[in-house]
């Protein structure tokens, strides 16, 4: 690989702007597990390649999530690199410090930091006909050329506040889970958590302990599934480290678990049925209160909204200092929350477990392909479509990692991200072997993929459960999830067929 590109030179960045734009073959946004195994990949393959990232360290997801108790709801033998197993892994789903120690071991071991500009925040793009080339700016100014841009930031980093009314009265302290601030001291206050997803049930059971009164705010309840996650004994660990195939074993058994998941999940939704009886039974055995058994019982398909795990969740609900408020919010006053039955609760601090903006992130980024033609607006007017959840007919040498329908439900998403990277992988070197510049799906094949895609999430458990959820966009239509098994994208992406792709620029 040519040093051109490497930013040995400005990994410790300067605070002039820069007056002449950085010239590099690929443009990686982020640096999570998409942004970083996609770095490996060109550096394989030689394709000089910069990484801008919004942060000050690598790590994506597990640098940005730190509330307590945060982990994997993946077994990590599974949500990890294929290529990069660590067997001594301390819980079967580990809790975020080990999985961002991981990426910050998989950064070094790579040598991958000095490619990284950091605190790059990526805010528009354009593509330049004549050079074939992306031109892209950060928020602090600075340009880049490239001729392949990739985006490795994923639908789930832009935290979601809903505009609640008289929030800007409320003198208590208030953060987002995904910017928990460990400056404010949670000991004996008077907490609320608003949101009953992922993150909240993760960190309602790790501070239950802590505060003085525990209000969890409760608009749709989960379905919760038993999860023991006690740490794994050395002597298990020392038989994944030194015993030839049980690590790669283990990873082909939770690989294979998840699958029927998956199978229930789009092919089967009855199958789900189960879940109901499992997640009821969760309940069971932690609350004893007939009516909060009553108000944490969902009433649609179990996998419908995202299914989660927890030994420890419904422990913390029925915890004497936690009270579940079901009735809507009404307001936020200077002390506290007010909710539609007229009652107002006191409140010190305020966590907003309330998720992200995933359909909308594309938004967040101004894309100009081609003509000028506005990525934003056009996915505005016909929906978020990707060709196989990579690429986006006419818009040359664009590349997104779990980008359209690309997330999943009940796998792990390392395993869709490996397969893109070397899909990306595949279509730089197409375009080097065909000697031209460029590469774009037609539109042909990017509608035929979505048909299909489409025909498959319409008989899935995410439409017919009965349930809303944060994978559909404002029309109903899911826009996030892959609607097959994972082994089906695997083949979906395994070989790039030229006959999908338009070449262009000799
Ligand atoms: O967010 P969510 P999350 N008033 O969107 C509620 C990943 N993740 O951060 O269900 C009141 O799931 C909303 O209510 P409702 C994972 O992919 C992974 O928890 O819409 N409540 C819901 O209860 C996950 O799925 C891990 O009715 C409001 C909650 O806020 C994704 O991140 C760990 C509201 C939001 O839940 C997001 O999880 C953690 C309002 N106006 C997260 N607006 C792993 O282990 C929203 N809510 C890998």
């Amino acid at each position: 690989m040519t040093v051109a590109a490497q930013a040995d030179d400005t990994s410790v960045r300067s605070d002039s702007v820069r007056s002449e734009p950085v010239r590099t073959r690929a443009l990686i946004i982020g640096t999570g597990f998409s942004g970083l195994g996609m770095a490996i990949a060109l550096q394989k393959q030689d394709v000089d390649f910069v990484i801008l990232e919004k942060a000050n360290d690598v790590g994506g997801t597990w640098r940005d999530n730190t509330y307590p108790g945060c982990a994997c709801d993946i077994p990590s033998h599974m949500y990890s690199f294929s290529f990069e197993p660590k067997p001594d892994w301390r819980h079967m789903w580990s809790l975020q410090p080990e999985i961002f120690d991981y990426l910050k071991g998989v950064a070094d071991k790579y040598g991958l930091r000095r490619y990284v500009r950091f605190d790059s925040h990526v805010e528009r793009a354009h593509w330049d006909e004549d050079e074939s080339a992306w031109h892209v700016f950060t928020a602090d100014g600075d340009e880049y050329v490239a001729q392949f841009l990739i985006s490795g930031a994923g639908a789930l980093h832009i935290p979601l506040v809903p505009e609640f009314a008289g929030l800007d009265e409320f003198e208590g302290e208030s953060f987002h889970s995904a910017q928990w601030n460990h400056d404010v001291d949670i000991t004996g206050r008077r907490v609320a958590v608003i949101g009953t997803g992922a993150s909240a049930i993760q960190l309602v059971p790790a501070i239950v302990d802590q505060v003085a009164e525990l209000q969890v705010y409760q608009r749709t309840p989960p379905w919760v599934m038993p999860r023991p996650n006690n740490a794994l004994p050395e002597w298990i660990r020392r038989v994944f480290t030194e015993v030839p195939g049980t690590r790669a074993l283990t990873r082909l058994g939770i690989y294979w678990a998840h699958e029927v998941v998956g199978f229930g999940m789009t092919k089967q939704p009855a199958l789900l049925r189960v879940g109901s009886w499992l997640g009821k039974w969760n309940i069971r055995r932690s609350v004893k209160d007939r009516e909060l058994r009553r108000k944490l019982t969902p009433d649609y398909r179990a996998g419908c909204k995202r299914i989660l795990n927890s030994d420890t969740y419904y422990g913390g609900i029925a915890n004497p200092k936690t009270e579940v408020v079901t009735d809507r919010i009404d307001r936020f006053t200077a002390n506290g929350i007010k909710t539609a039955d007229g009652r107002e609760r006191p409140v010190d601090v305020v966590v907003f477990a309330t998720g992200f903006h995933v359909t909308d992130s594309y938004t967040y980024v101004d894309i100009k392909g081609p003509g000028g033609e506005d990525l934003v607006d056009r996915w505005n007017r016909e929906g978020v479509e990707a060709h196989r959840g990579i690429a986006v007919a006419d818009m040359p040498n664009l590349f997104f990692l779990l980008g359209p329908n690309t997330g999943l439900g009940h796998n792990s998403v390392v395993f869709m991200i490996e397969a893109q990277i070397r899909y990306v992988a595949q279509a730089i070197a197409a375009v080097d072997k065909a000697g031209v510049k460029a590469l774009a799906p037609k539109r042909s094949a990017q509608d035929e993929f979505n048909r299909q895609l489409h025909a498959d999430l319409d008989r899935s458990v995410w439409s017919t459960g009965g349930c809303s959820s944060w994978y559909m966009d404002s029309h109903g239509r899911n826009r996030t999830l892959w609607g097959g098994m994972t082994w089906q994208y695997w083949l979906a992406t395994r070989r790039l067929r030229r006959s999908e792709f338009t070449f262009s620029g000799r």
